[in-house]
């Protein structure tokens, strides 16, 4: 990825799910330095403050979809965002919870249909947030975006997506906590998804590899979504749903590092961040140095690998 415009965007979305706290995320990410690490890596970085949706929601009875009038507001008011910021550089989303990218990648999908480029979507997570309003057990709109993006019924009320994705641009990596419905449609749908099991047998490199060479093929955008529980949760604790058996430190700067190289990538969410639940930082530091590996912080300069 060649050095040009960073848009940050805060988005404090905290409805997504019943516990509270990654409202606090993108204060987080700023004070551990995300604008100061993209600067010194060469991007000129905008910061262009938070997004501002409604903050705090009472609890969902128990089974009920908890907060769908306040989801509804935040997909459209980042979706927004979304769209014209991809016309003046590349945005980073800093969460906020996962129901962000209800509307994150839903201006994405409008801007590059727009463009006439197929858009891709890597969602680096411990689940695959495939469920629907009618599917989740939780309640937890979070758990949704997957099913959204990709144009699944049931999501009365919210705005139609303009572009849906196509369920064969989807790759999920780093999979371990997946729902019966989830995984019916999963298997159904043909989305690639990589399991932790393929990752300790095959590696992760290769598996990743394998996506941007179709990103590349069909000269695709790629929008990645970066969540903090597809982490190991002994190194990036601040998440409210922390799954054992994550993505070790090398394992997750290594897909950054490939992703860099690819020179596909061209958005990132960064979700679930709970700073409440952080030990002295590190989940939020982590993060920023995995977007500094992305954004092009390395040790040496490596021969490309190419995707064509
Ligand atoms: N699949 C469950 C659990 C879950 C999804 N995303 C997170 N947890 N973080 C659900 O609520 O839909
Ligand atoms: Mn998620
Ligand atoms: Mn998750």
């Amino acid at each position: 990825m060649s050095v040009g415009k960073c848009i940050l965007i805060g988005a404090g979305m905290d409805c997504g799910k019943r516990r509270r706290g990654c409202v606090m995320g993108p204060d987080a990410y700023r004070t551990a330095g995300i604008a100061e690490e993209l600067s010194s890596l060469g991007w000129q970085v905008e910061d262009r403050g938070n997004v501002d949706g409604p903050v705090w929601v009472e609890d969902a009875p128990k089974g009920e979809v908890h907060a769908l009038t306040e989801c509804i507001s935040w997909t459209e008011k980042l979706a927004k965002a979304s769209k014209t910021a991809m016309k003046q550089g590349f945005p980073v989303f800093m969460g906020g919870d996962h129901a962000l990218s209800l509307g994150t990648v839903a201006g994405v999908a409008a801007h590059a249909a727009e463009r006439g480029r197929p858009l891709f979507v890597l969602w680096l997570d411990a689940h695959p947030d495939i469920n629907t309003p009618q599917t989740t057990t939780s309640g937890n709109l979070h758990g949704t975006p997957i099913a959204y993006l990709t144009g699944q019924d049931g999501f009365e009320g919210f705005p139609p997506v303009p572009a849906p994705v196509p369920t064969e641009n989807v790759c999920f990596i780093g999979l371990r906590s997946v729902d019966k419905p989830e995984r019916e449609f999963i298997q159904q749908s043909g989305m690639t998804a990589i399991d932790m099991r393929y990752i300790d047998e095959r590696g992760i490199a290769a598996p990743l590899r394998e996506f941007l060479e179709k990103v590349a093929a069909a000269n695709g955008l790629l929008h990645v979504s970066l969540d903090v529980d597809f982490l190991e949760p002994s190194i990036a604790p601040a998440v409210g749903t922390t799954v054992p058996g994550g993505a070790t430190f090398r394992e997750a700067h290594l897909v950054m590092e490939i992703l860099h190289d690819s020179d596909l990538v061209t958005s990132l969410d960064l979700v679930e961040l709970n700073p409440f639940l952080d030990d002295r930082g590190k989940t939020a530091s982590l993060m920023v140095d995995l977007t500094a590996s992305l954004f092009g912080r390395r040790v040496f300069d490596r021969p490309t690998h190419s995707y064509t």
